[in-house]
């Protein structure tokens, strides 16, 4: 594997449940970098934007009117492999199916209220962050190690 970057999504339900530091606390406990984040209320042509490759689904009206019903918190996730670990650190779509230890397996009952997005490519990845953290990329790469340079 090779650095890259998943935009991870808390959606709607995940905020409002409370569920924002519990999710954002998995990732940093594994190691991974958060290079982006921004608390945004997601308008309805950008979640038909982000969620493009499901538009013919039958749940597709549900999900835009489910991710655009209150703020999501938008995040890009930096390092070694950080896609595929995301999506097990997430688990399965259903969280009825989701094993105990994942994110959906511990936080969520139902399919469509499954607390967090996660990329499932690197392409994919650098297609959302492009998407939901659009005005915030510009601090993507400007993280400072402030914490190795001393007083
Ligand atoms: O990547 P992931 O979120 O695990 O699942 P996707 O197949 O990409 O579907 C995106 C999103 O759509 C899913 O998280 C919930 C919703 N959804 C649904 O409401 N009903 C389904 N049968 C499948 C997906
Ligand atoms: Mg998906």
């Amino acid at each position: 594997s090779s650095v890259e970057q998943s935009y991870i999504m808390i959606k709607p339900d995940g905020v409002q449940r409370g569920l924002v530091g519990e999710i954002i606390s998995r990732f940093e406990k594994k190691g991974f970098l958060l290079k982006g984040l921004k608390l945004f209320q997601c308008p309805k042509n950008l979640a038909q934007e982000h969620y493009k490759d499901l538009k013919d689904k039958p749940f597709f009206p549900g999900l835009i009117e489910y991710i655009t019903s209150g703020p999501v918190v938008c995040m890009a996730w930096e390092g070694v492999g950080v896609v595929a670990s995301a999506r097990k650190l997430i688990g399965a779509t259903n969280p009825l199916q989701a094993e105990p230890g994942t994110i959906r397996g511990d936080l969520a009952v139902q399919t469509g209220r499954n607390v967090v997005h996660g990329s499932d490519s690197p392409d994919n990845g650098k297609r959302e962050i492009g998407c939901g953290l659009r005005g915030v990329k510009c601090y993507l790469n400007r993280l400072v190690k402030i914490w190795q340079r001393g007083a």
